[in-house]
């Protein structure tokens, strides 16, 4: 397994990890601190211990949803990533994922860049026969390529669906021609824009609610409004708000999530506010599942 050896912060209530005695079944943590593909406001390689850090500010008696964080989860630290070359990273992680995936641990990815994202979808789309993306973000990332890379933060759902998964987009505000011309030729992507969220939140519930397939959860923190979270890649005005996002997470925690990233958080403080919302994600969905 490709982690480094230093001792990073591991997230709150994570249990000691002793791979003698792995419990099956549970989620892991894995951090991808790489931001090399970043057009605009760089700073995610930093994300996985910013986040890590907020994480310590949470209760374990989850007061929003009257539950307590007792589940087995572990933290096995960063990945090493290759500065500059994102397909080598891109490869690292899906490694990675497949070592996390044979020790039966469901993963949950810190970011760092959208890209994060390729190399676990990779993974799990070959184990699972039918798999559903859930993607929560302002922007579609389903650009063919970006400034000539195929390999980017932009086209990371692009890559994705090449996998041959469903997609849900939620959240999203900001796209290309191109992009919502290929929505347009496909089948299999069902689009929530942020107005939905706002207005008709009942009828996404209701539409995660009925996916039957196993679900990966991809959340890239611009997809929150960035007046309470503006520490991201591209921050992208008119974003959903804490409660949405807890209702988004309510409905897919009860669900069959195979695995789950919260990328993108770019700040280097503690205490930075992205960070903090994006370890109550992680938190409230570790909370509410048993
Ligand atoms: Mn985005």
């Amino acid at each position: 397994m490709l982690l480094n050896t230093y001792e990073p912060w591991k997230f709150a209530f994570s249990t000691e990890t002793d791979f003698k005695n792995i419990k099956k079944d549970s989620f892991g943590i894995i951090g991808v601190p790489f931001d090399s593909t970043t057009s605009y406001h760089s700073g995610a390689r930093l994300g996985p211990i910013v986040v890590r850090e907020a994480s310590f500010g949470f209760e374990k008696y989850n007061t929003i949803f009257d539950t307590d964080l007792n589940v087995v989860f572990y933290d096995f630290g960063d990945v090493n990533v290759i500065p500059g070359n994102c397909e080598a990273t891109c490869n690292i992680v899906e490694d990675t994922i497949r070592e996390l995936v044979d020790l039966n641990i469901k993963p949950i990815v810190i970011g760092g860049e959208h890209s994060a994202s390729i190399g676990v979808v990779k993974v799990l789309s070959e184990i699972y026969d039918k798999l559903t993306v859930v993607h929560l973000d302002a922007h579609r990332d389903l650009a063919f390529d970006f400034v000539g890379e195929k390999y980017s933060h932009a086209t990371v759902m692009r890559r994705i669906h090449e996998f041959g998964v469903d997609l849900v987009q939620i959240g999203i505000r900001s796209s290309s021609k191109d992009e919502e011309e290929f929505v347009k030729s496909t089948y299999n992507i069902k689009t929530f824009k942020n107005k939905d969220a706002h207005r008709h939140m009942d009828a996404i519930e209701y539409y995660l609610t009925n996916i039957d397939t196993p679900i990966y959860l991809s959340i890239d923190m611009d997809v929150v409004d960035p007046a309470i979270a503006p520490d991201v890649g591209n921050p992208t005005p008119g974003g959903l708000f804490t409660s949405e996002i807890e209702d988004l997470i309510r409905s897919l925690a009860c669900k069959n999530v195979v695995g789950m990233d919260v990328v993108e958080t770019a700040s280097d403080r503690l205490g930075d506010t992205t960070a903090v919302n994006a370890a109550k994600i992680i938190y409230d969905f570790l909370s509410l599942i048993d």
